[in-house]
């Protein structure tokens, strides 16, 4: 598919398939393996985030969100440690924040910009 086309491995030569050694059983490397995937993948944490994870638009991600987007993306890795991982709470939901803090910040205040400035669908899209 298109969207894929600029996808390339980390590492060329090397599988993608991550071992449990590469972030272990800590969250900020599992943070930054899984935004590095995004970013390699889709070009942006946010956009993997929108497109491919959160289908429903609820703003978190159930584990067989989390299990499609990844296997869409054509990670190797495994995906159950990883959200393990990265589910710092224990809430069995990722929140962008648990991926990425400064994007979960950008999006939050898009969000609460676009509500505050714009009352209806109408104007914000004239
Ligand atoms: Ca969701
Ligand atoms: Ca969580």
């Amino acid at each position: 598919m298109r969207r894929f086309s600029n996808w390339r491995p980390a590492h060329p030569g090397t599988s993608t398939r991550a071992s449990r050694n590469e972030y272990g059983n800590d969250p900020a490397k599992a943070m930054e393996h899984l935004r590095h995937f995004m970013i390699s993948s889709t070009g942006s944490v946010l956009r993997a985030w929108i497109e491919f994870f959160d289908q429903d638009m609820d703003h978190r991600i159930s584990k067989a969100e989390f299990s499609k987007g990844l296997r869409e993306l054509g990670y190797k890795g495994d995906v159950f440690s990883l959200f393990s991982v990265l589910d710092d709470d224990d809430s069995n939901e990722l929140t962008l924040d648990e991926v990425d803090v400064k994007q979960a910040t950008i999006w939050r205040n898009f969000r609460l910009f676009v509500g505050s400035r714009f009352r209806s669908e109408e104007e914000l899209f004239m």
